[in-house]
C-alpha cells in the first residue's frame, strides 16, 4: 500500500479487512450458533435487535397517544375500530392503558438497556483490548432475562392490560383489576437482567484493563459504563423489593401502602424513587459517555477536561442517590425535608454542567467534520441543555407547586430521555455502525435523519411546556379547547419525528446490503475497538494492544491514496525485548 503522506522512518499500522472466517458474524453460522453464544458482540448484537423492536412498538403506542390528543374531546381511540376491537372499553380507558405501556416499555424494555446493554455489551471489551467480558455466561443469561421480562409484558398487555402509569403508584395500583402483578414480574426480571449486566462491566473494568491502560487512560465511555454500573448494582434491588411488597399488598392486604389497611401510599413512592431517581442516571450516564467520544472524534481534538468529565461520572452516580423526594413535592413532605431535596437536587447540575462545558471546550477550534454521528451529537447538546434547564423549575419549590403533573414535566423528561438519551443512542448506532457491521451508510441520509429528528422533536415537545404552564394536567384523554392549537402542533411534530426515525432506520438497513466495505478506522479515532478490522474478529485482536492515549490524534493521518485513516508510528529501531504473547494478556474465560 501507498501512503503518499508518510514521512520517511515511519510506517504504517492499518489491520485491513478481515478474512470471512474470523469475522464474528460469520465465522459459525445458523441460527443456534446465535442462541447460545457467547460472544459478547454477538451478545450485543441480539440486545440491538432487542431494544430497538421495544422501541418501535412503544413508538407507534406514542404515535397513538398523539393522535388520540389530536381533538379536545379524544379522536383516534373513539374510531369505531377500537370500539369493535375492545367493546367494553371506553376510550379513556383505552387511552390510560396506551399511555402506561409505552411509558413502561420505553423505559424498562427500551432505554434502560439500549446504551449500556446493547452498546455497551459490544464496545466494553474492544475498548478494553480484551476477548470477552468477565463473566459470558452471565451476559448471556442476562439477555435471556431480558426476553422473560419482555414475555411478562406481553403477557400482561394480553391479558388485561396495565393502566397504572409506569410507576405502578399506590393505592391505584393495589385495587385495579389489570395485569399489575404480570407486568411488576415482568419488571422485576429486568431487573436481574440490569444488575447481572452491571455487574459484569464492573469486573469486567476492574480486572481486564490491558496492561498500561490506567483509570485515566481509559475512554470516557467505559467511565461513564463503570458509573452506571454502580448504580444499577446499587439500586436496582431496592426497586425488586418494592415491586415484591407491592404484589404481597395486592394479593394478601397485609398493609403496607394501603391506607385501607393501616398502610402509606407515600412509603411506595419513596421506595419506587429512590430507585427510579437513581434509573434517570442509568439512562443518561451511558449517553454522556457516547457524547464525549463523538465529540472528541469527530472534532478531531483531544477532549478537554478528561479528569473533569470522568469525576463528574462518578460524582452524579453518588449524587443521584440523594435527590429522590423532588418527586414527591406535593406529596405532602415536611418543609424542612422538601428544602432539603430541592437544595440537593440543583448540586446534581454542577457536574452535568461540567460536561456541557467540556464538550463545548472540545469543539472550539476543532476540525469538526459534521458527519451523521456529529449531527446527533450536536443536537443532543442542544436538546439536553434544555432538558435539563428545564429540571431547575421543577426542583425548585415554588414552581413545581404549580408545574407539577402538567406537561411541562412531560416535555422536560422527554427533552432528557429522548433529545437526550435516544439521540444519543442513535448518535452512537451511527458512529459504532461500521465497526458492528463492516459497512459504511449514506451519509447524505444519515445527516437528513438527524435533521428531521431535531426539527420534529422540538415541534413534538416545545409546546408542551407551554401547554404545561398554562396549566394542561398530564395523563389525560381529553382537554379544554383552549389548548387543541398547540396539542394539535405536537401531534404534527410527533409525525415528523416518526418520519426522522424511519428514515434512519432505512438508512442502516440499507447499508447492510448496499453499504460500502468499512475500513478499520474510518473516522480516525484512537480507542482501541477502531484498532481491529471491522467488523472485529471472534477474537477481537490477535494480541493484546498497544495501548495509547485514547484521545492522541497527532499519529492518526488521512491517507488519500487509500481513502482511509491509518495509524503512522515511528518506525523502532531497537528491537523489543519482550516479545507480544500471541493470545490477548487479559482474556476472560
Ligand atoms: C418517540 C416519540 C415519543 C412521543 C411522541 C411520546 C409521547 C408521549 C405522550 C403523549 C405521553 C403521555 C403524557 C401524559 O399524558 O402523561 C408520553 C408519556 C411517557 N413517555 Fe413518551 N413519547 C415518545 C418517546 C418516548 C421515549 C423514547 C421515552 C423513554 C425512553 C418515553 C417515555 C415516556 C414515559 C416514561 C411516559 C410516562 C408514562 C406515564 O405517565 O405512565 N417516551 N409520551
Ligand atoms: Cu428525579
Amino acid at each position: 500500500m501507498s501512503v503518499g503522506s508518510v514521512p520517511a522512518g515511519y510506517e504504517v499500522k492499518d489491520p485491513g479487512y478481515p478474512t470471512p472466517e474470523e469475522n464474528y458474524l460469520t465465522n459459525s453460522r445458523g441460527l443456534l450458533t446465535w442462541a447460545f453464544t457467547l460472544d459478547h458482540k454477538r451478545i450485543g448484537v441480539m440486545y440491538l435487535v432487542g431494544v430497538s423492536v421495544s422501541f418501535l412498538v412503544a413508538g407507534l403506542l406514542a404515535l397513538g397517544i398523539r393522535l388520540h390528543l389530536f381533538a379536545p374531546e379524544g379522536w383516534l381511540f373513539n374510531n369505531s375500530f377500537f370500539k369493535w376491537l375492545a367493546p367494553d372499553k371506553a376510550p379513556n380507558d383505552i387511552y390510560n392503558q396506551v399511555f402506561t405501556l409505552h411509558g413502561a416499555i420505553m423505559v424498562f424494555l427500551f432505554i434502560i438497556p439500549s446504551i449500556p446493554a446493547a452498546l455497551g455489551n459490544f464496545l466494553v471489551p474492544v475498548m478494553l483490548g480484551a476477548k470477552d467480558v468477565a463473566f459470558p455466561r452471565l451476559n448471556l443469561s442476562s439477555f435471556y432475562l431480558w426476553v422473560a421480562g419482555a414475555v411478562f409484558f406481553v403477557m400482561a398487555l394480553l391479558a388485561s392490560g396495565l393502566d397504572t402509569g409506569w410507576t405502578f403508584y399506590t393505592p391505584y395500583s393495589t385495587t385495579t383489576d389489570t395485569s399489575v402483578i404480570m407486568a411488576t414480574t415482568g419488571a422485576f426480571i429486568l431487573g436481574f437482567s440490569s444488575i447481572f449486566t452491571g455487574l459484569n462491566f464492573i469486573v469486567t473494568i476492574n480486572t481486564m484493563r490491558p496492561p498500561g491502560m490506567t483509570w485515566f487512560r481509559m475512554p470516557l465511555f467505559l467511565w461513564a459504563t463503570y458509573s452506571t454500573s454502580i448504580i444499577q448494582v446499587l439500586a436496582t434491588p431496592v426497586l425488586g423489593i418494592t415491586l415484591l411488597l407491592l404484589i404481597a399488598e395486592r394479593t394478601m392486604h397485609i398493609g403496607i401502602f394501603d391506607p385501607e389497611y393501616n398502610g402509606d401510599p407515600v412509603t411506595y413512592q419513596h421506595f419506587f424513587w429512590f430507585y427510579s431517581h437513581p434509573a434517570v442516571y442509568i439512562m443518561i450516564l451511558p449517553a454522556f459517555g457516547v457524547i464525549s467520544e463523538l465529540i472528541s472524534v469527530h472534532s478531531h481534538k483531544r477532549i478537554f477536561g478528561y479528569r473533569f468529565i470522568a469525576y463528574s461520572s462518578i460524582a452524579i452516580a453518588l449524587l443521584g442517590f440523594l435527590v429522590w423526594g423532588h418527586h414527591m413535592f406535593t406529596a405532602g413532605m415536611g418543609p424542612m425535608t422538601t428544602i432539603i431535596f430541592s437544595a440537593l437536587t440543583f448540586t446534581v447540575s454542577v457536574p452535568s454542567a461540567i460536561k456541557v462545558f467540556n464538550w463545548l471546550a472540545t469543539m472550539y477550534k476543532g476540525a469538526i467534520s459534521l458527519t451523521t454521528p456529529m449531527c446527533y451529537a450536536i443536537a443532543f447538546i442542544f436538546l439536553f441543555t434544555i432538558g435539563g434547564l428545564t429540571g431547575l423549575h421543577l426542583g425548585t419549590l415554588a414552581t413545581d407547586m404549580h408545574l407539577h403533573d402538567t406537561y411541562f414535566v412531560v416535555a422536560h423528561f422527554h427533552y432528557v430521555m429522548v433529545g437526550g438519551t435516544l439521540v444519543a443512542f442513535l448518535g452512537a448506532v451511527f458512529h459504532w455502525w461500521p465497526k458492528m457491521f463492516g459497512r459504511m451508510y449514506n451519509e447524505l441520509w444519515g445527516q437528513i435523519s438527524a435533521v428531521i429528528v431535531f426539527l420534529g422533536f422540538n415541534l413534538t415537545f416545545l409546546p408542551q411546556f407551554v401547554l404545561g404552564s398554562r396549566g394542561m394536567p398530564r395523563r389525560y384523554a381529553t382537554y379544554d379547547p383552549e389548548f387543541a392549537g398547540l396539542h394539535a402542533m405536537s401531534t404534527w411534530g410527533a409525525l415528523l419525528l416518526g418520519v426522522g426515525l424511519f428514515v434512519a432506520l432505512i438508512v442502516l438497513l440499507v447499508s447492510l446490503f448496499k453499504g460500502k466495505k468499512a475500513p478499520a478506522n474510518p473516522w480516525g479515532a484512537a480507542t482501541l475497538e477502531w484498532a481491529c478490522t471491522s467488523p472485529p474478529p471472534f477474537y477481537n485482536f490477535e494480541r493484546a494492544p498497544v495501548v495509547g492515549d485514547p484521545y492522541e490524534f497527532g499519529d492518526i493521518q488521512w491517507d488519500g491514496a487509500s481513502d482511509r485513516y491509518v495509524k503512522v508510528e515511528p518506525k523502532r529501531e531497537t528491537i523489543p525485548t519482550e516479545k507480544p504473547s500471541e493470545s490477548p494478556a487479559h482474556a476472560g474465560e
